[in-house]
């Protein structure tokens, strides 16, 4: 972490991610909590000094020019200072702005009252223009952070990519291919990014005529839990609630109607055609952390897990669609396995959160702080010495991460 430490804010890793992205950095500060709490809200800070006027926090502020990522703040072209991408992704940071807030409430209490408003912006951006029914929908894979998960096949498949033309994909320099999305994946993220850039981002042109609208378990989930995060906040802090009660009572009412039945498992749906993608990915495990319970999820994670050696694969070991090392469609994330262990042993589901934990311990201590990690063999995978994997070591998986607080909703 301190080698991706930019100052102010932290790169996820050196030469592949060489901006600040979004829920990177939240998970960075949590990290660097445990050892330094002022940096941790620095961190956090400069994430949202980028927060757009209509409340959106980008995916990625281009805070320096670096040749050595793909699309650069040219392709991008959003007019913003500094310079940032136009789509944003999961908003984990109220969540750990509450659990930095609980280690040293005294130093905290005037950082949360300047991010307060903030946090409330973000949330009520996704109410505005992410919002289909109480479902949260991502416009663009990247803004779920799982990008070329099996849930957006149908979506993707419709896409067209005839005015996408040449490009060259950095990313393939410095990772084997066969551990990165598809070419047929690149240019459809390219084109919904064209898309999105020649209307001028405007959110109501994205909203009715995108060519990417997917209500999902993981955004859906994960802005649930941040708003009984920002709840408890509010009261910490005297704020005013009562918006945020209506938000956390109309997105329980959506993530209802993610349950796919068929596949015993929340999925996405496609809103452009109102179809289930019968997919289950680690996302649909986020249930618990978002504060629903769900026996027969428990049931299809005890399948899932019991399908492969280490947990918790990114896509259904069983499903034909499940490759143990591309990216979102098979590797375990560290990260993802952190949102699931906290919420499974915040419901009170030991067993499942013990093996999550314990497997996550044995794949950092074996693999190192790699990108992600083969489900099969627990070999690394992706790029090397990454930011987030380093933080939910400290913070959650390591020995020494008794501090980590269980707090309730
Ligand atoms: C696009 C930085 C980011 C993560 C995402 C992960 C990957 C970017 C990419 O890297 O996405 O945003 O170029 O592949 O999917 O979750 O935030 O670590």
């Amino acid at each position: 972490m301190q080698d991706n430490d930019r100052g102010n804010y932290t790169v996820p890793a050196i030469t592949l991610y060489p901006y600040q992205w979004n829920w990177d950095s939240a998970f960075a500060a949590l990290g660097f909590s445990t050892f330094d709490i002022k940096r941790a809200w620095v961190e956090l800070n400069t994430l949202f000094l980028a927060q757009w006027a209509n409340g959106m926090v980008p995916h990625i502020i281009f805070h320096q020019s670096a040749s050595t990522y793909f699309p650069g703040p040219d392709i991008w072209f959003t007019n913003k200072i500094p310079q940032t991408s136009g789509i944003s992704q999961p908003p984990v940071a109220a969540s750990f702005a509450r659990i930095i807030f609980e280690k040293d409430k005294e130093y905290g209490f005037g950082q949360l009252k300047k991010l307060f408003p903030k946090f409330m912006a973000s949330h009520r951006w996704f109410f505005e223009h992410r919002n289909e029914n109480g479902m949260i929908v991502v416009n663009h894979p990247w803004e779920s952070g799982r990008d070329n998960a099996p849930e957006w096949d149908e979506a993707m498949g419709n896409i067209d990519i005839s005015n996408v033309g040449e490009y060259v994909r950095n990313d393939l320099i410095y990772i084997d291919p066969h551990m990165r999305p598809q070419q047929q994946d690149y240019d459809r993220f390219m084109a919904i990014v064209y898309f999105a850039r020649n209307c001028g981002w405007n959110e109501k042109e994205m909203a009715d005529n995108g060519p990417f609208r997917v209500a999902n378990p993981g955004v859906t989930f994960i802005l649930l839990r941040a708003n009984r995060d920002l709840l408890a906040i509010a009261k910490e802090l005297g704020e005013d609630s009562s918006e945020i009660e209506e938000w956390i009572k109309s997105i329980e009412g959506g993530a209802k109607q993610l349950w796919n039945a068929k596949i015993n498992a929340y999925d996405a749906i496609n809103i452009r055609t109102g179809n289930f993608a019968n997919s289950i990915s680690a996302a649909s495990f986020l249930c618990w952390y978002g504060g629903i319970e769900n026996e027969k999820m428990l049931e299809t994670f005890d399948r899932v897990t019991n399908a492969v050696k280490f947990s918790v694969p990114s896509h259904d070991p069983n499903s034909a669609k499940f490759e143990p090392l591309r990216y979102w469609r098979g590797p375990i994330w560290g990260v993802v396995n952190m949102m699931i262990g906290m919420g499974l042993s915040q419901m009170g589901h030991n067993k499942q959160a013990k093996k999550v934990h314990s497997d996550t311990v044995t794949l950092i201590s074996k693999s190192g702080f790699t990108e992600y990690f083969d489900p099969i063999e627990g070999n690394p995978a992706g790029g090397k010495n990454f930011t987030w994997t380093a933080a939910i070591w400290l913070a959650w998986a390591s020995p020494f991460a008794t501090e980590f607080k269980e707090l309730s909703y």
